[in-house]
């Protein structure tokens, strides 16, 4: 049985633009607008990837770098930075979360949204995607994402691939045919070079040449062939999986400058409460322990974290922890991060009574880097 059409889904996908090279040319201003590739520096080394300006002159993912460097003799080569690019990844797919439940990461720099829940929130599609790349560009502090947004996993990927860098395409269910019709068959997703080299020796050269194809034309694609040929019509009931349980979802936020007073601080504890909530309730999760981490303008990292006697969510309840948490972080110091997060997380509605008075929990200061500091927070 196929699913039932009533309620036609909204699924994006969204892809970082050259994620390796953008993020060191967001870390370091001198690679900015120039064609530098991220890899290796031996003799065998490859390309992972390669900047806009650097796609250019041919120069391409998995390429050997000798290769690169002929093509383009002012290449600057970066050394890949795997714990950065994690970090960032982290950011996104927090940020992607915002959005929809559930999210399905397909690796560190993309991942499937199905946002049939929230969509209504928008005014249509494209304020969808303009305002999941504002999100990211926000958190990360300038990085691009192109965005497709169709009726199924398969529109939402061809579409996110067909305006880069920086893209944002829509696909809507009338235009489905005519947007798949013109690809080549290579570019079915979920079909591997094997079977796309199949199809086009038995004479399907473009997703048209399948979607119209009989039978009898079909007869030589064996068991597969009612499916690609339902792919190559734009059907594809292909559910949006979320990845795996996490063992703690965060907020957190480098500022654009550093802040001292309880009252400069409050308001983006408040944010961070906010985005925690909705990140817990997209995730249908419940809270047992709640962290606060703070970074210093001497980049000194801290963090106080509670457990709490009843599963919290709620943006007030995490607010509030925040600020008791705060008092035991050293007042009158320059911070230039804060980060909101809960760990020990359970399913909602597991049962327990929400979101118990605060007074009964403990404080449980943990990780600290820092001095006791006497001195107290004062507004
Ligand atoms: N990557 C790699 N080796 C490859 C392909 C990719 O190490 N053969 C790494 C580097 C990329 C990252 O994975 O930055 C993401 O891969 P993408 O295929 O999404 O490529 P990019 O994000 O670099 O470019 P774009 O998505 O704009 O085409
Ligand atoms: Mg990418």
């Amino acid at each position: 049985m196929t699913p039932s059409h009533a309620s036609p889904r909204v699924i994006v996908h969204a892809d970082m633009d050259a994620f390796y090279a953008q993020i060191e040319q967001l870390d370091e201003p001198n690679l900015r607008n120039k064609a530098i590739a991220v890899g290796g520096l031996g003799e065998r080394a490859v390309v992972a990837t390669a900047s806009y300006e650097a796609r250019r002159f041919g120069i391409r993912s998995a390429m050997p770098m000798v290769i690169a460097r002929r093509k383009c003799p002012d290449l600057i080569v970066v050394p890949p930075r795997f714990d950065r690019y994690k970090a960032v990844s982290k950011i996104i797919m927090d940020v992607f979360e915002d959005f929809s439940s559930p999210i399905e990461p397909l690796s560190l720099d993309e991942a499937f949204l199905d946002v049939t829940e929230t969509f209504a929130r928008f005014s249509g599609p494209n304020e969808l995607g303009q305002t999941i790349k504002e999100s990211v560009r926000g958190a990360t502090g300038g990085l691009t994402v192109s965005v497709g947004i169709g009726n199924s996993k398969l529109i939402a990927k061809l579409a996110s691939d067909m305006d880069k860098p920086d893209g944002l395409t829509i696909v809507p269910p009338e235009c489905v045919q005519q947007f798949l019709d013109p690809l080549p068959v290579r570019r079915l997703w979920g079909v591997g070079p094997k079977t796309a080299e199949r199809l086009e020796a038995a004479g399907f050269k473009t997703f048209s040449d399948l979607a119209r194809a009989n039978q009898a034309a079909l007869a030589p694609l064996g068991r597969q062939a009612r499916l690609l040929n339902e792919l190559a019509r734009g059907i594809d009931h292909r559910p949006v999986k979320p990845r795996g349980r996490p063992k703690s979802i965060g907020w957190e936020r480098t500022l654009e400058h550093d802040v001292t007073t309880l009252e400069e601080i409050k308001p983006i504890l408040r944010h961070g409460a906010k985005a925690l909530e909705t990140r817990l309730r997209h995730r249908r999760m419940v809270a047992l322990g709640l962290k606060l981490k703070a970074k210093t303008s001497r980049f000194q990292v801290m963090s106080r974290q509670r457990i709490a006697h009843g599963p919290i969510v709620s943006a007030e309840a995490i607010y509030k922890i925040m600020l008791e948490l705060l008092t035991s972080l050293p007042s009158g110091t320059r911070y230039r991060l804060f980060g909101v997060s809960a760990f020990s997380l359970e399913a909602e509605g597991t049962g327990r009574q929400l979101e118990l008075p605060l007074q009964s929990q403990r404080g449980l200061p943990v990780e600290s880097s820092g001095h006791r500091e006497e001195r107290k927070w004062t507004s």
